[in-house]
């Protein structure tokens, strides 16, 4: 039998290309999003192998009933990849809109505690073997401007994994929080409100992490033995690096 591992955010960058990198290589894959057309070509790539159901994570009914419409030839689950998720507007506070806040935390936080409460009974009937990972970010740890509730969302997701270690403990579950950073997907389109000139910018002079080399990652953990749990990855393409906080002078703050 197939192993299965269900997808949230299949239909574009890492989801997409997980989908792919499972579904050749021998294991069986759920794929949802809300984007209909794009999971009925991955369907057809995959005749029997992958197996589209259309799911919103901003709705937790959306997502009860996708995990109750997952096939019995696609049960039990044995690895869950939470990555649908997005940022959206890059401007600092105030000039922000409520309502993408809003968004974020639904998506981003929402609808990653609901798909993993729906998925966690069968993830523990497979015990031993069967895994969690959550996409973190980068965003989550180091702020930038802009980056304001985006990064709250994916702290978020960083200690809701470790805090579920704990809550599983003994199940046999393996949880990774999964934190890249600059990667080529659809992502600054979709933060931008559909700035796709935008999005080919911010990758046009310099090399970032490609939707594989998360794929890769994925595989990696899923494959791994049993008995091991990679708790924390952060991984970010060679061209961007981490730095020491910034320091403001006397004269860069305002007067009093
Ligand atoms: P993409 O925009 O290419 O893909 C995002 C995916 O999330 C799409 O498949 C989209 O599906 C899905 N999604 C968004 N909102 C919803 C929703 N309400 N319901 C269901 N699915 C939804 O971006 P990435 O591949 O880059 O993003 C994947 C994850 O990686 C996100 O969580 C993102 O925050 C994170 N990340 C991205 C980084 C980057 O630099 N690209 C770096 C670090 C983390 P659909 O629209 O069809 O519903
Ligand atoms: C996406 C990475 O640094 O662009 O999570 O916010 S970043």
């Amino acid at each position: 039998m197939k192993p299965v591992i269900f997808i949230t955010g299949a239909t574009s960058g890492f989801g997409a290309a997980t989908a792919r990198q499972f579904a050749r290589n021998g294991w069986k894959v759920i794929a949802t999003g809300r984007r209909r057309e794009r999971l009925a070509e991955l369907e057809a790539e995959f005749p029997e192998i992958v197996h589209g159901i259309e799911m919103d994570l901003t709705d937790p009914a959306s997502i009860k009933a996708a995990v109750k419409a997952i096939p019995e030839n696609f049960q039990p689950v044995r690895c869950l990849f939470n990555n649908g998720g997005l940022a959206l507007g890059v401007n600092p506070v105030p000039d922000i809109d409520p309502a993408q806040w809003r968004t974020m935390v639904e998506t981003n936080v929402m609808g990653l505690i609901h798909t993993t409460l729906e998925l966690l009974p069968m993830l523990k009937s497979v015990g031993k073997g069967a895994s969690i990972v959550n996409v973190g970010s980068i965003a989550g740890r180091y702020a930038y401007t802009g980056g304001n509730v985006y990064g709250a969302t994916k702290a978020f997701v960083h200690q809701f994994t470790a805090n579920l270690r704990t809550d599983t403990m003994g199940t046999g579950i393996r949880i990774t929080s999964l934190e890249p950073g600059h990667a080529k997907s659809e992502f600054t389109a979709v933060r931008t409100g559909g700035d796709f000139e935008a999005n080919e910018k911010m990758y046009a002079d310099n090399d970032p992490l490609l939707p594989e080399d998360i794929a890769d990652t994925v595989w990696w953990l899923a494959n791994l033995p049993d008995h091991v749990n990679v708790n924390i990855i952060e991984m970010m393409p060679v061209c961007q690096v981490p730095q020491r906080p910034v320091l403001l002078k006397r004269d860069e703050f305002p007067s009093a």
